[in-house]
Parts: structure tokens; C-alpha cells; sequence
């Protein structure tokens, strides 16, 4: 079934303490393969698209990539046994939210995250209006992705992590449904060069303070056996890093609803890529190709929706 408004799966999932995997897609075969993982384990899931995905997806015209997504999704959430969302991830501008509230789309994120504070509280403001007039919720973000690095002192985490009390305000200011509060994490395959660590007391305030769905960006684990494989089959990608499973269980008890994930699914596609054009040289068809591939981001789905909890909460 597809949602019409992803507040229906993340409200749920705050009240029942557990999180939601949001995963990215460009393309119909990581549709297809995440849909799959979600059904075997009867989770809800969220599907999103960033602003890149959309122009890609419509050759340049991102409304169009919209459009084309909506009824994609749409199509295949119709006639499932779990409730499926398709979210705008990292909106920058009304235009995109504008054009996936038109499309259809369950929520928008504005991240305005980079701008000062009160030009934040405005514009993610304006699209609360835009979105709820729409029926659709909205995430908004404070502070900046980075990692946490040991040698870094309070005032300099206090510049850039969110602030919890300035988490409130805004909350309360903007209208906004879920909120992404910068707590050590980034975008990516690097994301910690030491352990990895997270700030998990300023999540536990920004819970108390709002008490409402929030999300986690930069949430991938990187798992190394992925990686490896990719090496194996000529990939050079070295010193990768993620949120390791222990680390995202105690982000969800801490009041994490929504863990956002791109980099997992794109390192297993292309390690199972990679290695299937390595085995089986003479293929020439690429469906015969994508499928282990389409495979290993199932696999990873599955793994991700046991470690956050929403298995059976369809
Ligand atoms: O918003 N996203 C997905 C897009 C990030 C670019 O890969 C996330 O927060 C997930 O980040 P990641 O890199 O940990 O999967
Ligand atoms: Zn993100």
C-alpha cells in the first residue's frame, strides 16, 4: 500500500520505539530489490529520491524525474502487503519541494541547514505550509553532517551538532513533522577516521525536547564485506567507514524513527556488479547481470530493517 503521507509510518514507529530504513533510489532495480527486502520481513520502508535522482531520472528535468518516480513507486506499493512512502531527500529549494508535492511524494525534507538559523526556521516555514496544505509531512534538518573526531572540543561540537534547545524553538517556530539533528554522523563511505562515535546525548535532549520522529542521516554501515568484494573485483575504494550495527541499535533506543541510506545499497550493487561481469565475461544481457547485484541490495535491506526493529510492523 502506498502512504500518502509518511507520518503515518514514522509516527507509528516513535511510539513504538523502533526506526524505519529510508533507502535512496535513482533507477527501477534498486526500487524492485529494496521493495523485496521490505516485503520478506513485512516492514514499512521509505523510498526517497534526492534532487540529483530526480534530473537523472528525467534526463535533466527533475519534475519530470518526479513524476516518473511517483507513479513508479506508486505502482509497485499498490498492491503490497506493507505500507510504502516516497520521500524527497535533501530538498534545497520550493521548486524541487513544489515539484514532489505535485508528483505526489509522502514528505519533502528542506535542508536548509546550511544558512543561518532564523533564514532556516523561514523557508523550512514556508514549505510546512506548502506540504501540509498538500496533505504531506515534512523533515527538516539542524546542524551540519560531520563526523566526530576525538581531538575536537566542545565549542567547536557545539558549532557545528545540533543544539538542543534550538532544536525546540524550531520545532515549535516551523510546523515541522521530523526532525534530523546532526549528531556526529556524514554522507558517504568516510565517515569516521577513528571509532565510530556518535552524540548520543544530545540526541537523548533533542528527543526530550520534541518528543517527535527523528532521523538519521549519513546512516550506513559500510560493511566491510562489501567492500572487500568490490576490491576483490578492482574497486579501489580504502579506508571506508560506517555507523556499525551496535551503534545504530542505541541510535534507535535513543529516539532515532527514520535511518536514511544510499551508500550501503550503491557499495553492494556495484561489488555484486563487478563480480558478475568478472564471472560471467560473455553475458551480454544486463538484467542477467543486475540481478545478483539487485540481490545484494535485498540482502542488505533485510539486515538493516532487523537491526532497526520494523520487521512485522507493516
Ligand atoms: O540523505 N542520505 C542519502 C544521500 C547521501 C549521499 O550518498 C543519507 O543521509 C544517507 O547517507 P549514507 O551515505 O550514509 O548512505
Ligand atoms: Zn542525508
Amino acid at each position: 500500500m502506498y502512504v500518502k503521507n509518511t507520518k503515518e509510518i514514522l509516527d507509528k514507529a516513535n511510539e513504538g520505539y523502533y526506526g524505519v530504513g529510508a533507502f535512496n533510489i535513482n533507477n527501477l532495480e534498486f526500487l524492485q530489490a529494496i521493495i523485496d527486502g521490505a516485503v520478506e520481513k513485512s516492514s514499512p520502508v521509505i523510498i526517497e529520491t534526492s534532487e540529483g535522482a530526480m534530473s537523472y531520472a528525467g534526463d535533466g528535468d527533475f519534475r519530470r524525474g518526479a513524476r516518473l518516480f511517483a507513479e513508479m513507486v506508486k505502482e509497485f506499493a499498490q498492491d503490497l502487503p506493507i505500507t510504502v512512502a516516497l520521500h524527497l531527500d535533501h530538498g534545497h529549494d520550493v521548486e524541487h519541494v513544489v515539484a514532489a508535492v505535485q508528483a505526489g511524494y509522502s514528505s519533502v525534507m528542506i535542508d536548509a541547514s546550511a544558512k543561518p538559523f532564523e533564514e532556516n526556521v523561514k523557508i523550512t516555514s514556508e514549505v510546512v505550509k506548502i506540504a501540509h496544505a498538500a496533505g504531506i509531512s515534512v523533515e527538516a534538518e539542524l546542524g551540519k553532517l560531520v563526523g566526530i573526531e576525538d581531538n575536537v572540543s566542545v565549542s567547536e561540537r557545539d558549532a557545528t551538532l545540533v543544539d538542543p534547545n534550538q532544536a525546540k524553538n524550531f520545532v515549535e517556530r516551523t510546523g515541522v513533522d521530523f526532525l534530523a539533528p546532526a549528531i556526529g554522523t556524514s554522507h558517504g563511505a568516510f565517515k569516521f577516521k577513528g571509532e565510530a562515535k556518535l552524540d548520543f546525548e544530545r540526541l537523548k535532549k533533542v528527543k526530550e525536547f520534541t518528543g517527535m520522529p527523528l532521523v538519521l542521516h549519513g546512516a550506513s554501515t559500510v560493511l566491510p564485506r562489501f567492500v572487500e568484494e568490490a576490491n576483490n573485483y578492482g574497486a579501489k575504494i580504502k579506508g571506508a567507514k560506517g555507523v556499525p550495527y551496535d551503534v545504530l541499535k542505541e541510535a534507535v533506543k535513543y529516539g532515532i524513527n527514520k535511518v536514511n541510506t544510499d551508500t550501503d545499497l550503491r557499495v553492494a550493487f556495484l561489488a555484486e556488479l563487478r563480480k558478475a561481469l568478472h564471472d560471467d565475461a560473455s553475458q551480454i544481457d544486463p538484467r542477467k547481470l543486475f540481478k545478483p547485484a539487485m540481490k545484494a541490495i535485498k540482502e542488505v535491506v533485510m539486515e538493516r530493517i532487523d537491526v532497526l526493529g520494523s520487521a512485522g510492523q507493516c
